[in-house]
C-alpha cells in the first residue's frame, strides 16, 4: 500500500480586502486572530498566512500589530502552526510598509513575482520592489513562498533562479481566480503546475467561488491548499462561512475522501524544508 502525501492546509483568516460589512466573521484584532487561527489549526490548518488590521478594520502592515497577533496566536494555539506574513499588505502600499513585518523573523513570508491588475486596482511588484522584499525577506531567514497570480510569475522566479537570487525548491502559491489575474480552471492549474520544476511545492488559492473546486482538484492532484476568508467568504452559494476553520474542515473532508492525511505544523514543516520547532 503506498502512502499519500499529506495535504498541507494554509488558512488565510484576515486578507486586507474583506471587511466586518462583508462577514461579520472576519477577524481584526490580535484576540480574535488568535481565536480564529486556533479554531483553523484544530481542524486541520498548519499554516496561517496573516495580515494585520487597525482597530477599525483599516489594513496594515505595522511590526507592533504584527508581533502582538504572532504572540497571540503562538500563546493561544497549540501545536504552533507555520506563521506565514503577507508582504503583498494592502494595494498601493509601499516596500517600506510591507516588509516591517519580515522585523519578527516569522517563519514564512509571501513574495509576489509580478504587478497584476487586481479588480480596479493595481498590485504593483516592479522587479526591484521584487528583489528588495526578497533581500529583507532572506536578511532575516524567512522562508518565501512565491505567489502567483499570473504564469509569468512563475517564469519570473525561474529568472531569480538562474541569476542566483532564490534556490530551489521553492514553495508556490497558485492564486487563481483574481480579477486581472489568471483565471480558476482544471487546465490552467495543469498548466501553471508544468512550469515548476519537480522538486517543488505547490499550493492552490482559488478565489471567490473558485476555492473550494480548485482545493478538490489540488488534493487530486497531489498538491497543497490554500482556503479561507481572505480569499472567499461563502460556505455555500449565498451562505456566508462562519469562519475560515468551516473552509478548513471542508477541506479536510475533501482530502479523507481522496485518501490524503492531512498534515500537522511539524510534519508541513518538514514537507517545506523549514526547521523543526517542540511545539510544532
Ligand atoms: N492583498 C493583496 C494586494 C500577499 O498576502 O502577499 C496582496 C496579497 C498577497 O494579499
Ligand atoms: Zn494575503
Amino acid at each position: 500500500m503506498t502512502t499519500q502525501k499529506p495535504v498541507i492546509i494554509t488558512a488565510a483568516i484576515c486578507g486586507a480586502e474583506v471587511f466586518k460589512t462583508d462577514s461579520p466573521y472576519v477577524p481584526y484584532t490580535a484576540d480574535e486572530l488568535a481565536q480564529e487561527a486556533a479554531a483553523c489549526v484544530e481542524s486541520g490548518a498548519s499554516i496561517i498566512h496573516l495580515h494585520v488590521r487597525q482597530e477599525d478594520g483599516t489594513p496594515s502592515q505595522d511590526r507592533d500589530l504584527f508581533d502582538k497577533a504572532i504572540q497571540a496566536i503562538r500563546s493561544r494555539v497549540g501545536p504552533v502552526p507555520i506563521i506565514q506574513v503577507s508582504t503583498g499588505g494592502a494595494v498601493g502600499m509601499s516596500v517600506e510598509e510591507r516588509c516591517q513585518p519580515l522585523e519578527l523573523k516569522p517563519d514564512m513570508a509571501t513574495l509576489t513575482t509580478g504587478t497584476v491588475n487586481f479588480g480596479n486596482d493595481v498590485f504593483l511588484n516592479d522587479q526591484t520592489s521584487i528583489e528588495a522584499i526578497l533581500s529583507k525577506i532572506q536578511a532575516n531567514g524567512v522562508i518565501p513562498e512565491i505567489e502567483v497570480f499570473d504564469t509569468g510569475m512563475v517564469d519570473t522566479s525561474l529568472r531569480m533562479v538562474r541569476k542566483g537570487l532564490l534556490s530551489t525548491p521553492l514553495h508556490y502559491d497558485f492564486v487563481m481566480g483574481v480579477p486581472g489575474g489568471m483565471g480558476a480552471s482544471p487546465e490552467r492549474l495543469d498548466f501553471v503546475r508544468s512550469l515548476i520544476p519537480d522538486d517543488c511545492t505547490w499550493t492552490v488559492a482559488g478565489i471567490g467561488r473558485y476555492e473550494l473546486p480548485m482545493a478538490q482538484k489540488a488534493i487530486a492532484d497531489g498538491g497543497h491548499v490554500r482556503v479561507g476568508l481572505e480569499d472567499n467568504i461563502y460556505i455555500r452559494k449565498g451562505e456566508l462561512a462562519e469562519g475560515s476553520a468551516a473552509l478548513v474542515r471542508e477541506v479536510v473532508q475533501y482530502a479523507q475522501q481522496a485518501g490524503r492525511p492531512v498534515a500537522s505544523p511539524a510534519q508541513a514543516r518538514k514537507l517545506l524544508g523549514l526547521p523543526a520547532k517542540s511545539n510544532a
